[in-house]
C-alpha cells in the first residue's frame, strides 16, 4: 500500500478495502470506524487520523465527507487525496501534528453504487420506504435544521426531505459523529459538485453570528485553490448558500453550524469542462488528480486557519 493511482473513480467495494488496507498499515494513525449500516444494509466507514491517541486528545477536528449526494463522483478522489497526504505520503507534518481528522469518503454508499450500474445521476439515498412508487431522500435535506422549510415533500423529486428529520440511517450516522465530537470540530468540509463553489449557511439566507469570519475563510480557501486550478475552470466563488445559489433546509453544512462548529462548508467542486446540465457530474480523467491535489490547497488552508484562531 504505498501509492493510490488517481487514474479512476474506485467503486465502493475498492474504496471499503482501500480503508481496511490503510488502517492495518497505518495503525499508530489511523483508525477505522465502522459507523453503521445504509438503507441496503452497506457499511459506512469513516477513518479517523492522530498522530497521538484520538480519543483523550485536545487537538481540533477537520471532519469531512463526499458522495453525500451519489452521482457527484469527483468529490470521492479529493477526499482520497486528503487521506493520501494525511496518512501516506507525508509531507507537511504539521497537518497531523497540530490537527486530528475524521474522513468519511462515501456518506451515501446505496446511491453511489445505483450510479455507477443503473442510473449514473442518482443523487439520492435509495430508501423504498416512501409510500409511493418513487424511492430516495436527498441526505442534503434529511438533517434536523429547519427541515422542510425549503426542500420537497414529493418523494419522486431530487430534494425530497424524508419522513422527518434524521429518518434516514446515512445522516443519522453522520449525526452521531457531531454528538460524540462536536466539541472539538473546528471545521467542517461537505464536498459535493459542481460549480466551483464555497459555500456557507444558513440555507434560508440567515448569517451565522461569525458570519464574516466564516466569508474570509472561505475566502482565503478559494485563494488557495484558485492559485493552482487548471486553467479552463472558473475561480470559485465564495458565500452564503441561499445567496449564490438558492434556498435549502435541513443540509449538512447547515447542521454543523447549528450545533456549534464554528467554521462549516459545502465546496462545490469544479464540474466537467465541456459539461452542460447533468453532463456537469461526468468526471473528465485529466481532471481526478488535479481534484485532489487543488482541493487539498483549500482543506489545507482551512484547517491550519482554525488552528491558528
Ligand atoms: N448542491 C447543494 C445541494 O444540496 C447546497 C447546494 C449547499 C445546499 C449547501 C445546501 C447547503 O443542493 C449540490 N450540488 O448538491
Ligand atoms: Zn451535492
Amino acid at each position: 500500500l504505498d501509492s493510490l493511482p488517481f487514474d479512476q473513480i474506485y467503486t465502493y467495494h475498492q474504496v471499503d478495502t482501500f480503508l481496511e488496507m490503510l488502517a492495518a498499515a497505518y495503525p499508530e494513525t489511523v483508525t477505522l470506524v465502522n459507523a453503521g449500516k445504509s438503507f441496503e444494509g452497506r457499511d459506512i466507514k469513516y477513518i479517523k487520523v492522530s498522530s497521538g491517541d484520538f480519543e483523550t486528545s485536545t487537538k481540533p477536528i477537520v471532519f469531512m465527507e463526499s458522495l453525500l449526494h451519489a452521482r457527484e463522483w469527483i468529490t470521492l478522489p479529493a477526499t482520497l487525496y486528503a487521506i493520501h497526504k494525511l496518512v501516506i505520503d507525508v509531507t507537511e507534518q504539521d497537518l497531523i501534528q497540530d490537527i486530528d481528522w475524521i474522513i468519511l469518503p462515501i456518506a451515501n454508499p446505496d446511491g453511489y453504487v445505483h450510479s455507477h450500474g443503473e442510473f449514473r445521476l442518482w443523487r439520492k439515498n435509495r430508501n423504498t420506504n416512501l409510500g409511493v412508487g418513487c424511492m430516495g431522500v436527498d441526505l442534503n435535506r434529511n438533517f434536523d435544521i429547519n427541515w422542510s422549510e425549503a426542500s420537497s415533500n414529493v418523494p419522486c423529486l431530487d430534494t425530497y426531505h424524508g419522513r422527518g428529520p434524521f429518518s434516514e440511517p446515512e445522516t443519522s450516522i453522520i449525526k452521531s459523529v457531531f454528538d460524540q465530537y462536536v466539541d472539538r470540530i473546528g471545521l467542517f468540509l461537505d464536498i459535493h459538485s459542481f460549480g466551483s463553489m464555497i459555500l456557507y449557511g444558513y440555507g434560508n439566507g440567515i448569517l451565522p453570528p461569525n458570519g464574516l469570519m466564516i466569508h474570509l475563510l472561505g475566502v482565503r480557501m478559494a485563494e488557495s485553490i484558485d492559485a493552482v486550478k487548471m486553467s479552463w475552470n472558473p475561480n470559485y466563488v465564495v458565500g452564503n448558500v441561499a445567496l449564490v445559489l438558492y434556498d435549502a433546509s435541513g443540509s449538512a453544512g447547515d447542521y454543523a453550524q447549528s450545533v456549534g462548529v464554528p467554521y462549516s462548508y459545502t465546496y462545490e467542486l469544479p464540474g466537467h469542462r465541456f459539461g452542460i446540465g447533468g453532463f456537469g457530474f461526468f468526471v473528465d480523467p485529466a481532471f481526478i488528480e488535479q481534484a485532489g491535489f487543488e482541493t487539498w490547497e483549500g482543506i489545507k488552508t482551512g484547517a491550519r486557519f482554525i488552528r491558528d484562531n
